[in-house]
């Protein structure tokens, strides 16, 4: 039944509409199409629930290749700001790790930074939870995100490290709800013999390690010479890889000569089922190897291996946007993924001029119709347009006036736009009620606008 609810755009729930895109593509000959409800695009109405979608009838969304390449970029410039590494130790690695950790945690991830000390310095591993899924199922992705000293390490870690971060943004845009508890890592001082991860393997306790049902690892995956090789390891996760890549009729090999060599190794010593990419090293590629992939044969995979050339310049583009879509794949298809069973979703298209370095501003959002209190994992999903988003305090205010801060400012975030979902705490707040979005600009210069805003329940 459609409730007219003011200010409220109907949203034909994310799980019916996605859900006949699904089964269109994935399942027709199986079953009808669900009809997702029809987008009223201004009448305001409330959604009903709607079904939670079967896990594995969910293709794994196309990771952008040009938002890979913008998380390289920002990796790039931060080695060029810091003495041209981002090796352990240096602060290169630990404003990576900021980086990284910046839009974890703006988009609606639970974060830990896990320190430890290796050749006299302190090193840091980043690890990610994404809430929701079984605990006692936990499927890990990680990459190496330190570099060698002589150079900024785009491919050797950038590569991965990217792919990773972006395939975890991926699953916070999806809302995605995997059966399976989804957990991301970017290890510091793998250059120094997988110290991270053996740190974080060793502290993990046993209880903890047996619920860690695979861990994926990608460690040079966009190498200019590209070879697609995939980690002969655990078979389930091996043939995942294998069937992304048929997928594209391209015949990958199996990677010989990684054994120990990256941060799979420490979790296969304790018997965790592990796989994972490469597109190569300092190895040459034959000339058979030429013949299916393309290059150059008698040349490294990667000439710049470990050296100042792994720059920007050292990418090659469709090996990294293949293996970064084969991170999505096998994130989605080895956690049976669904979009979130949507209850209700409550949006305001309203735009809310933000005055700049002035008072804070507020947009309301009328909850109606629901009994009870709001939910622990409350979804806020913010749409603000503004340049220099480190400008911008941003809080959800509950009906009885209690503040939830979402973002705080931070003077060196000069990135445009907040486009992020926060997961707030709310069981202690009555649903039904007048529900604020408060947003504050500090920061002199730059302007912008609430564009829209919404709670999914
Ligand atoms: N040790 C990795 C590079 C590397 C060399 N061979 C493999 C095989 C599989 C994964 C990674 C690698 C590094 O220098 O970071
Ligand atoms: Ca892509
Ligand atoms: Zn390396
Ligand atoms: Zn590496």
């Amino acid at each position: 039944m459609k409730i007219t609810v003011p200010g409220v755009r109907h949203i034909p729930t994310r799980t019916a509409a996605v859900a006949a895109l699904a089964l269109a593509g994935l399942l027709a000959a199986a079953a009808p199409a669900a009809t997702a409800a029809p987008v009223t695009s201004q009448r305001p109405v409330r959604s009903a629930p709607a079904p939670a979608l079967e896990a594995s009838a969910l293709a794994a969304p196309d990771i952008p290749l040009a938002n890979v390449k913008a998380h390289l970029t920002q990796l790039s410039s931060i080695a060029a700001a810091n003495g041209g590494n981002r090796a352990h130790g240096r602060a290169g690695y630990l404003a990576s790790v900021n980086y990284v950790k910046g839009k974890l945690d703006a988009a609606g991830f639970t974060t830990t930074v896990q320190q430890f000390t290796s050749s006299g310095a302190t090193g840091y591993n980043l690890i990610a939870d994404w809430p929701g899924g079984d605990p006692n199922q936990v499927l890990m992705s990680g990459a190496h995100l330190d570099s060698v000293t002589s150079g900024a390490g785009m491919n050797d870690n950038g590569s991965g490290s990217s792919a990773v971060l972006e395939t975890a943004l991926a699953v916070s845009r999806a809302q995605l709800q995997p059966t399976k508890h989804l957990r991301f890592a970017w290890w510091g001082a793998e250059e120094l013999g997988l110290i991270g991860s053996k740190y974080y393997v060793n502290n993990l306790p046993s209880a903890e390690r047996s619920k860690v049902s695979g861990y994926l690892n990608f460690d040079m995956i966009g190498s200019p010479n590209a070879g697609y090789f995939v980690y002969d390891d655990d078979p389930t996760i091996e043939q995942t890889f294998k069937d992304y890549y048929a997928g594209l009729g391209i015949s990958t090999e199996i990677e010989t000569e990684g054994d120990g060599r990256s941060d799979h190794a420490p979790f296969k010593n304790v018997g965790i089922p592990v796989g994972g990419l490469f597109s190569g090293a300092d190895y040459i590629k034959t000339a058979a190897q030429a013949q299916k992939w393309g290059g150059t044969s008698g040349q490294a995979f990667d000439r710049c291996y470990h050296s100042s050339c792994d720059s920007l310049t050292n990418i090659n583009d469709t090996a990294l946007d293949r293996n970064s879509d084969a991170v999505a794949y096998a994130v989605w298809t080895l956690s049976a993924g669904s979009t979130i069973p949507s209850g209700e979703v409550f949006e305001t298209l309203t735009d809310v001029s933000i005055p700049d370095n002035g008072a804070a501003v507020t947009s309301s959002l009328t909850v109606s119709g629901r009994t009870g209190n709001a939910p622990t994992a409350l979804k806020v999903g913010v749409d603000i347009k503004h340049t220099w988003r480190g400008d911008l305090v941003v809080d959800l205010v509950a009906p009885d006036g209690t503040a939830y801060r979402l973002k705080n400012s931070s003077s060196g975030d000069s990135a445009d736009n907040v486009i992020a979902t926060y997961t707030v705490n709310a069981s202690s707040e009555v649903a039904n009620g007048a529900w604020k979005l408060r947003v504050q600009d500090v920061g002199a210069q730059d302007t912008g606008y609430i564009d829209s805003w919404r709670l999914t329940f």
